[in-house]
């Protein structure tokens, strides 16, 4: 029964407010939907404006601390989410669905990222070249660019603003967050705990709202950068508003992720890697592995009926149970989309191995729950072999050889994340050659990616705009670059125009 329902404010320029509009929206727990998690403010234009003079005073400020200094901020909000790593997954768990043991995994993500950059700190690198004349230099230096709108999706609420926010702040910038209305709660819980580490007021603010209001964020004047995950289809009208208005744009978006198992693959760790890229986050990263292009083999039938009886043994439930393997779907119209997507692939001929179907009964009955569901002898160009279904669907797609299984891999619109399992180093670098993807794997399904150092995490074609977060590409997009020539000739130098 609930008792107490928390009512949020924003978090603006440091400080907790009301949105203007004393208007809310309501959050209720996926695993179960008689859980109403907290009301959270519909954030409005005058908001957003008040936030932005902060941003731009704290600014001021912020550009001029040394990066070094910056970084004490981050290291600190490390430890400070270190301590409260298992309260964070628990709020993270509630309003996700993940299972707790993947929720804390994400808090750790975070921690990871906050030590990352927070060791940019004392690097964000720039360059120095030779001059076309003698005594002369050239140094390229990086420069924060402005207030950041950083705008993340419920399904890393926690991990995928922090990749935003730890470069964004180390470079210099001020954020402005809009975590998604599916889960709130844990962008609001980092910007709080980045002020509990000591980041100087107007720094981050965290302004709730949806779709709508996130594209106040993008046609902000003000607001230089933006900073997206989401759907390819909300990321092509980011960059067109952004483009328009010539901002700085990152996108982070769809992804039709496949493994191949060629026919020398180990087929234990094939077993593993493919439930788990599958069937992780019940299906619902942008990573996940939603189609095994397998290749014919002897063995390709008792691969199938043991992956089948093991995802069935998967056991799907409220995200808190320990046990739990597979938590719910984000909310009850994401699961008919995702039941939409099963039902279609079967008229089309696609062969039901398991699940499809809506989970019912005691517990199940409470959330949105979705049967693990494996569908076989799904073509290349099939709804299901193309779309992105954000759900705890695998299309199995059996091919004749190695030549096949690339050019199906890469016969989607999406370019994230895409794996081979082979013993074969040839056919491994061959497929990491010829993968039209930003993201590879060898013997490792299509999730898992870090964010430190050389981790860049985005895509190609329509998983994105060329941008890259994690590692330290992921400075590209909060940076612009200075070049300073120093002349110390004492005359008028001039270089080669001719
Ligand atoms: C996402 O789904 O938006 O590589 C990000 C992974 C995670 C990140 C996923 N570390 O699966």
């Amino acid at each position: 029964m609930q008792t107490t329902v928390t009512t949020y404010k924003n978090i603006l320029g440091g400080t907790q407010k009301e949105s203007a509009s004393k208007d809310f929206f309501e959050k209720y727990n996926p695993a179960d939907k008689t859980e109403l998690l907290g009301k959270f403010p519909k954030s409005n234009q005058k908001d957003l404006d008040e936030a932005v003079g902060e941003a731009k005073k704290a600014f001021e400020v912020w550009r001029y601390t040394p990066a070094p200094k910056r970084a004490e901020v981050l290291y600190r909000a490390a430890q400070i989410t270190l301590d409260e790593k298992e309260e964070l997954a628990q709020i993270l768990t509630k309003e996700a669905g993940k299972p707790i043991a993947e929720a804390r995994g994400e808090i750790q993500e975070v921690i990871d990222t906050y030590l990352f950059f927070a060791g940019e700190g004392r690097r964000i690198y720039g360059l120095t070249g030779q001059s076309e004349l003698q005594n002369k230099s050239i140094i390229t230096i990086r420069q924060p660019i402005g207030i950041c709108g950083l705008i993340s999706a419920w399904n890393f609420p926690s991990a995928v603003p922090s990749w935003k926010i730890a470069p964004a702040l180390i470079s210099g910038n001020v954020v402005i967050l809009k975590p998604s209305k599916d889960a709130p709660m844990s962008g609001y819980k980092l910007v709080e705990n980045l002020y509990k580490a000591g980041l100087p007021k107007g720094c981050a603010s965290v302004l709730f709202g949806s779709g709508e209001f996130g594209d106040l964020i993008v046609r902000h004047p003000d607001i230089k950068v933006i900073s997206i995950t989401g759907s390819t289809e909300v990321g092509k009208m980011v960059y067109e508003t952004c483009g328009r208005m010539l901002k700085k744009c990152a996108l982070e978006l769809g992804g039709k992720n496949a493994i191949i198992a060629l026919e020398d693959a180990n087929q234990d760790l094939l077993l593993e890697g493919v439930l788990w890229g599958a069937f992780g986050t019940a299906g619902q990263r942008c990573t996940s592995t939603s189609r095994l292009i397998i290749q014919r083999s002897s063995w390709t039938d008792s691969f199938l009926e043991k992956l089948v009886s093991t995802a069935e043994k998967l056991i799907v439930g409220n995200g808190l149970n320990e046990k739990t393997q597979v938590g719910p779907l984000i909310t009850a119209s994401h699961r008919d989309t995702v039941h939409g997507f099963t039902e279609r692939a079967k008229k089309e001929g696609g062969k039901v191995l398991c699940g499809g179907r809506v989970l019912t009964g005691s517990e199940h009955d409470k959330g949105n729950f979705y049967e693990p569901t494996i569908i076989t002898d799904i073509k290349p160009n099939m709804e299901l072999a193309c779309s992105e279904v954000f759900g705890p669907v695998l299309a199995v797609i059996p091919v004749n050889n190695f030549e096949e299984a690339i050019n199906v891999a890469n016969n989607v619109e999406y370019g994230l994340s895409l794996s081979i399992y082979t013993k074969d180093i040839n056919l491994a670098m061959q497929a990491a050659d010829k993968f039209e993807s930003g993201i590879v794997y060898i013997n490792a399904p299509t999730i898992g990616a870090e964010c430190g150092g050389a981790a860049a995490f985005g895509g190609w074609k329509n998983t994105g705009n060329g941008t890259r977060e994690g590692g330290v590409m992921a400075l590209d997009t909060y940076t612009q670059y200075k070049t300073i020539y120093i002349d110390y000739s004492n005359k008028l130098q001039r270089a080669q125009i001719d």
